[in-house]
């Protein structure tokens, strides 16, 4: 005998948080240093960018959660929040121009990302390959 699925519901008046500030006392030494910087804020799965910050994005169409860098701050190794080789989409909410790099250091051919600019798909040879990002 075979059972539809139903469908899930979105309650219309749950309301999720679009950002959450990363609490301190997560997992690595190496990300300690930096969660509980109010410079750097976690995206939730289906975030939206706050004006003044760098969105980075796990997936494509800016999804999948990630990380939000408030204007003038660098991150040069993105192995530190576990975010390396993740980069699949990013929005520029800042009023700078922002540079990714393929390695860590900001090493390698930088790309530029505007300001009020975006890109919710990588080209396939960007995609899963940033490790840093700088004001540039
Ligand atoms: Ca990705
Ligand atoms: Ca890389």
């Amino acid at each position: 005998m075979f059972f539809l699925r139903a469908r899930p519901v979105l309650a219309g008046a749950a309301i999720v948080p679009l950002l959450v500030f990363i609490a301190p006392g997560n997992s690595t030494q190496a990300q300690a240093s930096i969660i509980g910087s109010p410079w750097l804020l976690r995206l939730a799965e289906e975030g939206s960018c706050p004006t003044g910050y760098l969105c980075l994005y796990r997936d494509a169409e800016l999804g999948g959660g990630g990380y939000g860098i408030r204007e003038g701050r660098d991150l040069n190794d993105f192995r530190g929040i576990n975010f390396n080789d993740d980069m699949s989409s990013w929005v520029n909410a800042a009023s700078t121009d922002y540079c990714w790099y393929p390695d860590i250091n900001f090493s390698g051919a930088a790309r530029t990302m505007q300001p009020d600019s975006w890109d919710t798909v990588n080209l396939i040879e960007d995609n899963d390959i940033a490790s840093s990002i700088e004001n540039c």
